[in-house]
């Protein structure tokens, strides 16, 4: 069966379901909200409803009910290929269901068959100064095919509401089948003297990508697959995924969606944390002359966080554990290049930032999550311009929010529109409680 076909045939009971919910259980109490939550960032209120993943603090995230090594482990993967095809990862994220390798490789079919992008969005590209942040880049590609858009063109000639989400899978689809064509491009544009390579149309999505890239070793192939799912989904609370469904809620389509989702991916403390954790790791070893004993490692740390500015990579909002991404970029690491200096250097990181955050007192979690990690392994292939990193990020990034689109229109969310208060009326319900 193919994707479209399998999702059409679980749309009807998951809408059904959806709209029961509603309907019969809607005055029942989820959650309540303290003054710390609404004046703290909204932290942990549970209020976003989603099937495509899960993130338990101590756990970390599973896909569709799967951890990561069982979604490696799962999904099908190509003769000699170490990691899974993303087209099958995609069916298990729109789907809840694994894919045989023949429905793995119709998604990657489909995505070939969509995958030319429009000459407009290469002028687009060249039209900026070179110096324009490669995310910036990205995010106007991006918006300037929303002209595509499939669900903007047949809502304007009044399709029906059932249908929304199929406009929606026509145009994700389109949009995914392109995302790795326009990252190269913008990579070898900007950093490869305007020396874009064309795709291979042998190869999957994620291979492909890394060959657009112009990196030579196969390993890196494997890689960019591995590393698309790792950075796929983390629930709908964080910046870019909640960003990109709170824009779709307003029927926007996925163009628009994904564009304003990738400026809350190019912040700091999100996803640019990828390009901010390898600056502070090569920063330690250019300071030491190489790789850090413990000690300076530590010495380093201190001098970070004396100086006012957060340890990059460390913490996290909701996970309490070591991120199990970035556990499996380590495992990746020690398979492929256990001896490079830099994964070296970080994993000295790993074995002292922990013990100085939990001195330190304040990050309530003092473990490494995803970006701690990912830069090094980019490093390592010989990408070692880190302001790019982000992009990588937000490919991947786009299979998780895509799928979340599409099944919101298929149950018909509505518009997101939560209520808000004043100081002041803050401070007096405060000081009614107390009383
Ligand atoms: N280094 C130093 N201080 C840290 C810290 C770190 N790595 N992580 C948290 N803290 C501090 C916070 O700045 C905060 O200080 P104040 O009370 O002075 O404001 C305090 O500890 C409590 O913060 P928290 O509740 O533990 O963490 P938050 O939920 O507020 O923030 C962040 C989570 C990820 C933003 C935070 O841990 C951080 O800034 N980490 C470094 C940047 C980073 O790695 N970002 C990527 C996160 C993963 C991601 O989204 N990728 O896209």
């Amino acid at each position: 069966m193919s994707l479209k076909e399998k999702l059409a045939s679980k749309i009807p009971a998951a809408r059904d379901r959806y709209n029961k919910i509603r309907k019969e259980y809607g005055n029942v109490v989820i959650d309540q909200v303290t003054v710390a939550q609404v004046a703290g960032g909204m932290r942990g209120i549970k209020c976003l409803l989603t099937d495509i993943s899960y993130l338990d603090p101590y756990e970390g995230i599973r896909f569709r009910g799967y951890t990561i090594p069982e979604v490696l482990e799962k999904l099908p993967r190509r003769a000699g290929a170490e990691v899974p095809l993303v087209g099958g990862f995609y069916y298990l994220l729109l789907t809840g269901d694994l894919p045989t390798m023949e429905e793995a490789e119709e998604v990657e079919a489909e995505w070939k068959a969509r995958g030319q992008v429009p000459e407009y969005v290469y002028d687009v590209l060249r039209s900026q100064p070179r110096d324009t942040h490669p995310m910036t880049m990205f995010a106007e590609a991006v918006l300037a095919m929303q002209r595509e858009s499939v669900f903007a063109k047949r809502y304007a000639e009044g399709m029906r509401r059932e249908e929304y989400w199929d406009a929606m899978y026509e145009d994700v689809m389109n949009f995914l089948a392109k995302l790795p064509t326009i990252g190269a491009y913008i990579y070898r544009m900007k950093y490869r003297s305007d020396t874009p390579i064309p795709p291979d149309p042998e190869l999957d999505w994620g291979s492909n990508f890394a060959h657009m890239m112009g990196v030579p070793d196969p390993a890196y192939r494997e890689l960019m697959k591995l590393y698309f799912i790792l950075h796929s989904d983390h629930e709908s609370g964080n910046v870019s995924a909640h960003t990109a469904h709170l824009v779709a809620s307003a029927l926007s389509d996925i163009y628009y969606a994904w564009a304003a989702g990738l400026c809350g991916l190019a912040g700091p403390l999100h996803g640019l944390a990828n390009q901010e954790c390898l600056g502070w790791i090569l920063g330690v070893m250019e300071h030491f002359g190489g790789v850090p004993t413990k000690e300076q490692m530590e010495q380093y740390a201190w001098d970070t966080l004396n100086s006012g500015r957060v340890i990059p990579g460390y913490g996290h909002a909701v996970l309490r554990q070591t991120d199990p991404r970035y556990k499996s970029q380590r495992e990746f690491a020690l398979k492929h290049c256990p001896d490079d200096p830099v994964f070296q250097t970080v994993s000295c990181a790993y074995e002292v930032i922990p013990e100085v955050l939990k001195k330190h007192g304040k990050a309530k979690n003092p473990w490494p999550n995803v970006d701690a990690h990912s830069g090094c392994l980019q490093y390592h292939y010989g990408v070692k311009e880190f302001d790019f990193y982000t992009v990588l990020f937000g490919i991947g990034r786009a299979l998780g929010i895509s799928a979340n689109i599409i099944w919101d229109r298929a149950v018909g969310q509505p518009i997101e529109r939560p209520k808000s208060i004043t100081t002041d009326m803050m401070e007096e319900l405060a000081k009614g409680a107390k009383a």
